[in-house]
């Protein structure tokens, strides 16, 4: 049976990524971190009790800031392929916190990586690279688009990136790096653009918000749908040889796009509930991301599977779902959802 290890599982990739190793038999060990609240939701449903004699998905607790809890971990499961998709993940709390942000993302994957060539355990390793490095470069970009970092957050990625690639180079590492452009779904995190509009527009059609407050309407983003990534980062462990791939859907829209479409699928015009609040903008922004994926189309043969049309209304009629279970769940739901709009970033 397949083994592997993967971080960040208790994220919307990992979740995603986790289903799908678990469908095609593996045995999945997921890293989460220690957190003074639940922090596996999005893994609950695929959880077994550890003593049932079938179960092949397991926790561990560890954090990407712990060289010696990685290294312990690779030693003693010896996984068959590690995915490492644990991150500091937002980009504009990455200028809040930028050392943190260097910390778990380029940092951490090197010790991640460094515990791999250290232990000697001979396994394939992907990396979760971002399209965020790119920055200012023109689109569409390619494997061979020059990077152009923005924030922190791209900048980490890049050392994250560029150590993967170094390592492959020096030691011999199977080691793939997926350069992946923004993908959504349900179990986005609510404070990410796609998701805090998606919420927001059910909590206003369902009467528990009034007002929607964003920044850049501006910026185009390549969406695609989160099931569809985790499947391409499967694709690339599967390969014989290891190799960089960019992932996206080839089209762009804007934020504005996206904010209409998602409340004309509610029935509700934009324009009356969205206002625009200097918060929210970026030190330095990414204009436009949009992603040239001919190289995993060709040798993965990976194509997505979901429109930018669908994928709103997949996470419009989610997120309308769960606001009528919080509202059939009482005050103390409710109240969470209400107080919980102040602090989206
Ligand atoms: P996400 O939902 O923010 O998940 C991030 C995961 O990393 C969570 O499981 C989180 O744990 C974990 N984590 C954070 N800090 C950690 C630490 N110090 N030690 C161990 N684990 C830690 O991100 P995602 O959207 O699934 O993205 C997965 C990866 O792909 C990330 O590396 C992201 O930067 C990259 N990426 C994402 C996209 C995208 O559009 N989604 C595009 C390109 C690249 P908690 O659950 O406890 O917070
Ligand atoms: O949804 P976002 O926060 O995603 P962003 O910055 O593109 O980063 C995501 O995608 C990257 C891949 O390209 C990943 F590497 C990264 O981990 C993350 O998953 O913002 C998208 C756009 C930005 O231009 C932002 O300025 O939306 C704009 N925006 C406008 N108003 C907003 C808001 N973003 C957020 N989060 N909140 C707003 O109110």
């Amino acid at each position: 049976m397949m083994k592997a290890l993967v971080t960040g599982s208790t994220g919307q990739d990992g979740s995603y990524l986790t289903e799908l190793l678990l469908a095609k038999g593996y045995e999945v060990h997921g890293l989460k971190r220690r957190s003074s609240s639940f922090n596996t939701d999005r893994l609950d449903h695929l959880y077994r009790d550890l003593h049932d004699c079938d179960a092949r998905f397991f926790l561990h607790y560890a954090d990407l800031t712990d060289g010696s809890s990685l290294a312990s971990l690779l030693y003693d499961l010896r996984p068959d392929e590690i995915y490492n998709l644990a991150a500091q993940s937002h980009v504009k709390v990455s200028f809040e916190v930028p050392e943190y942000t260097a910390d778990v993302v380029a940092s951490g994957t090197l010790r991640l990586i460094e515990a791999m060539r250290r232990t000697g355990v001979r396994c394939r390793f992907y990396q979760a690279s971002s399209s965020e490095m790119f920055g200012s470069a023109p689109p569409p970009q390619s494997e061979s688009t020059p990077f152009h970092p923005r924030s922190p957050y791209a900048c980490a990625k890049l050392f994250a990136h560029n150590i993967t690639v170094n390592y492959r180079e020096s030691y011999g590492l199977h080691a793939s790096s997926g350069i992946l452009f923004n993908h959504e779904s349900p179990r986005r995190g609510e404070t990410f653009v796609t998701r805090k509009i998606t919420r927001a527009v059910a909590h206003i059609k369902r009467g528990i918000q009034r007002k929607l407050y964003l920044g850049n309407l501006d910026a185009r983003r390549d969406w695609g749908y989160a099931p569809d990534y985790a499947r391409a980062m499967w694709l690339m462990l599967q390969r014989d040889a290891p190799d960089d791939y960019v992932v996206g859907t080839g089209e762009a829209h804007t934020v504005r796009e996206f904010v209409e479409l998602a409340f004309a699928r509610a029935g509700l015009d934009w324009n009356e509930f969205v206002e625009i609040d200097p918060r929210y903008f970026r030190p330095a922004e990414v204009d436009y991301l949009m992603a040239d994926a001919s190289k995993a189309r060709r040798v993965l043969g990976w194509e997505p599977t979901v429109t930018f049309q669908e994928l709103v209304r997949i996470m419009v009629d989610a997120d309308l779902k769960e606001a009528d279970s919080k509202i059939r769940g009482g005050d103390d739901a409710l109240r969470t959802a209400i107080d919980s709009q102040g602090r989206n970033m």
